[in-house]
């Protein structure tokens, strides 16, 4: 059918999509896929590229976002215009809507951790993170903390990493804890009960071998997960080679903030240099969601979403991810 509004006037079409990527015909590009499970739907929070063909940027001016009963029906809700920064940061400049994540808080509320760029600010580098809730996964959302970012160069520690990718995990006790960086610098800190006060300083993550970006945190089975994109990520991959593009590797650890061990990579480098992965488990099967330059007019900087089932092999302890066959 066309076009539908729903809560607070957010345009909604219905997508039938009978293999990857997600939306495949170059009308609306998809990157940076952030699962998550709730109210008994599956979601992916997704970016949009907008660069012309042969633009050499990531031109990403607003989230979109999809949602299905089964992500192996083919049957998916397009919100093509979810929400842009600067409609709900009001310190932020528009354009940068970077790969974000929402989380259900310990309080049941919804948490959109968004890396945006700060007003004042002129360059990449000026990237700060910023929190927005709301009481529904699709809003309407408001700033959780109007001051101002909950990460930047300068608060609440100095901090000299690019403040992009940022990824939440609310553990089985209701503490919180959040990993971001890029460009090989991955940072993780304990938040407080409010969702965006750092508790304790940042510990710097090593251990994950050709760290690149897009960190992941999840847990199963008492184990933490981190998938990440990885240039280097092992002589078990062809992300060896791969130097331009990168694979989706991941580590585990025994407690929240490490210390990680490389396990391994689930995915092989994709049709675009960046991979992102997105991961959740719904109705008991687990889901990997990344992206892909497969889309009709696609490429590096007009990416698009795909989701494929993932599968464990739980005879090693702690367990392995079955590399995706994409
Ligand atoms: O989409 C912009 C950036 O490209 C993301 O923040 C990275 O993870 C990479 O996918």
């Amino acid at each position: 059918g066309g076009p539908v509004m729903a809560n607070s006037a957010l345009e909604a079409r219905q997508v039938t999509s009978a293999s990857n990527p997600i939306l495949s015909d170059g009308q609306d590009y998809t990157t940076d896929p952030a699962t998550l499970v709730a109210n008994g739907k599956f979601y992916i929070l997704t970016g949009r590229d907008t660069a012309e063909s042969g633009v050499n940027d990531f031109v990403m001016p607003e989230w979109q976002m999809l949602v299905t009963d089964d992500p192996k029906s083919g049957r998916w809700t397009h919100y093509p215009h979810f929400l842009k920064p600067d409609e709900v940061f009001k310190w932020a400049t528009p354009g940068r809507a970077y790969a974000a994540q929402i989380v259900q808080g310990p309080d049941k509320r919804f948490y959109f951790y968004a890396p945006v760029m700060q007003e004042g600010s002129t360059n990449k580098d000026g990237f700060a993170i910023g929190v927005a809730v709301s009481d529904s996964p699709t809003g309407p959302w408001v700033d959780a903390h109007p001051s101002g970012p909950v990460v930047s160069q300068s608060y609440p520690v100095k901090n000299d990493i690019q403040n992009i990718d940022p990824t939440v995990l609310i553990d089985d006790d209701g503490r919180i804890y959040m990993y971001w960086g890029t460009f090989g610098r991955l940072k993780g800190v304990e938040l407080e009960r409010d969702m965006v006060t750092f508790k304790g300083t940042p510990v710097d993550v090593t251990g994950l071998k050709g760290f690149f970006e897009a960190p992941w945190i999840f847990k199963r089975k008492g184990v933490y997960y981190m998938a990440y994109a990885g240039n280097t990520a092992g002589p078990d991959s062809e992300c060896t080679e791969a130097v331009y593009y990168a694979c989706i590797a991941y580590g585990t650890a025994t407690s929240p903030l490490g210390p990680w061990t490389y396990r391994g990579v689930l995915l092989d480098p994709v049709s675009s240099t960046t991979s992102h992965p997105g991961i959740s488990e719904f109705k008991g099967k687990w889901y990997v969601a990344y992206h892909t330059a497969d889309a009709k007019g696609g490429g590096h900087f007009r990416r698009s979403v795909a989701v494929d089932e993932l599968s464990w092999d739980d005879s090693v302890n702690p367990p392995l991810i079955e590399k995706v066959e994409q």
